[in-house]
């Protein structure tokens, strides 16, 4: 590979290690969750480091962070890179935080180089990429792109009994001095910069994936109502159990939907019992399916099977059941002159890339509706994300960088 000086490696460290500090969990993950005051503290210190470097900052109503940094046509829409600062609740230092930083080093590193860009470059903060506090995910680049909606999603409770509209304008609140623009302008292109969260890059010894395309994902809450019961008197003839039809329907679908289909994938991620006495029969279970598939179709007929073994269960225990769609993202290819764009970077800079489809949703596939876009992935140690001991080595986390940073001047002319 060979060694022009494009980013700062030394910097981009630092920084990472400084994020990972907002919301620090003892294991060495984060908790820095969409909206919080961790999320907040974070967006002041990349609002911070934005202003001290004479780049322009503003914030949207679903309070995504732009930072720009002007080229030599302004009216010229933008090349725009970022990725999201939020994390799940025990979540990796690296998720969101690398892409968003990463992009954050290459304005800097034009800034350093003095170079002229034809377009304005901006990095952008997506708003809740997670979705686990605050059902759905992507809630900043979905209402970017004209797909969500913000009102809609005020009264949102969030997992720890929050509401949506207070956190929301406590985060927007929290940047008084940062401009307003209205949801959504054009954009050139979008490239997002994230760590792949699975072993496939490891495994092949690869530095650089090139996303060619986005899986679909759906989130289902799924809410069994049946009796409170004591557990010593109550016989089986007289419960309406449903926990008893949750554990079955769970059962039905783990036999029947990733054993069918090596592309599908199930999670049962979060199950509330109440009231969760040792001695009562259980009156009320809330869990929730997160599915997922390549192909739009097949994604719709686990759904539907999801839906079929769930009222399928409640019958048998005579409970009532209601299953609310909270997320659907359909699978979704990025554009050709994009990839094309990162496979030329790593060209010029000598990086060996592998073309894939990413298993995990992202900002980006929402972007892809409205501008061109891509991503850019790098292996983590083990495929493990989503989990605090998630890791990336320096020499990965400089070499994507190097690449975001030659396929913005690409881009951005
Ligand atoms: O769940 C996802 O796919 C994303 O990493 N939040
Ligand atoms: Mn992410
Ligand atoms: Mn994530």
């Amino acid at each position: 590979m060979n060694t022009n000086p494009t980013i700062d490696g030394q910097r981009l460290l630092q920084r990472i290690a400084e994020f990972a500090a907002i919301g620090a969990t003892p294991a060495g993950g984060v908790n820095r969750q969409a909206l919080s005051l961790e999320d907040r503290m974070a967006r002041r210190r990349l609002a911070e480091l934005a202003v001290a470097r004479g780049f322009c900052v503003y914030q949207d109503a679903i309070a995504n962070l732009f930072i720009r940094r002007d080229g030599r046509a302004p009216s010229l829409s933008p090349v725009l890179i970022g990725s999201h600062l939020d994390s799940q609740p025990t979540g990796g230092r690296f998720d969101g935080a690398l892409g968003t930083l990463s992009a954050f080093e290459v304005l800097e590193s034009l800034e350093d180089a003095g170079a002229v860009t034809e377009r304005p470059v901006e990095v952008a903060c997506w708003t809740n990429e997670e979705g686990s506090r605050f059902f759905p995910g992507c809630m900043g680049s979905m209402a970017f792109v004209g797909a969500g909606d913000i009102s809609g999603w005020q009264e949102t409770d969030g997992a720890d009994g929050t509401k949506l509209a207070d956190e929301l304008q406590a985060t927007l609140t929290a940047l008084p001095e940062v401009e307003m623009r209205p949801v959504g302008h054009s954009v050139a292109a979008f490239i997002e910069l994230h760590i792949e969260q699975g072993p496939v890059l490891e495994r092949a010894n690869v530095p650089i994936g090139i996303v060619t395309a986005v899986q679909g994902t759906k989130w289902l809450q799924v809410s069994l109502t049946g009796e409170a019961a004591h557990a010593g008197t109550t016989p089986p003839a007289y419960r309406r159990d449903p926990l008893a039809a949750a554990v079955e329907a769970i059962a039905s679908l783990q036999q029947a939907v990733m054993p069918a289909d090596p592309s599908a994938r199930l999670t049962v991620g979060r199950m509330i019992v109440e009231p969760g006495s040792i001695n009562v029969v259980p009156e009320r279970v809330t869990l929730t399916l997160d599915l997922r598939h390549p192909e739009k179709e097949v994604l719709a007929a686990i759904e539907a099977r999801a839906g079929t073994e769930c009222r399928a269960a409640a019958r048998r225990h005579r409970v009532e059941v209601s299953i609310e769609k909270r997320f659907d993202m359909a699978p979704g290819k990025f554009d050709a002159s994009v990839v094309e764009a990162i496979a030329n970077a790593c060209g010029r800079l000598d990086i060996p890339t592998m073309k894939m489809v990413s298993g995990a949703f992202h900002d980006a596939l929402f972007l892809s509706r409205v501008a061109p876009a891509a991503m850019i992935f790098v292996p983590c140690r083990d495929g493990i994300s989503h989990n605090e001991a998630e890791f990336v080595s320096p020499q990965n986390i400089e070499i994507g960088a190097r690449v975001l940073y030659e396929t913005v001047r690409e881009l951005a002319g």
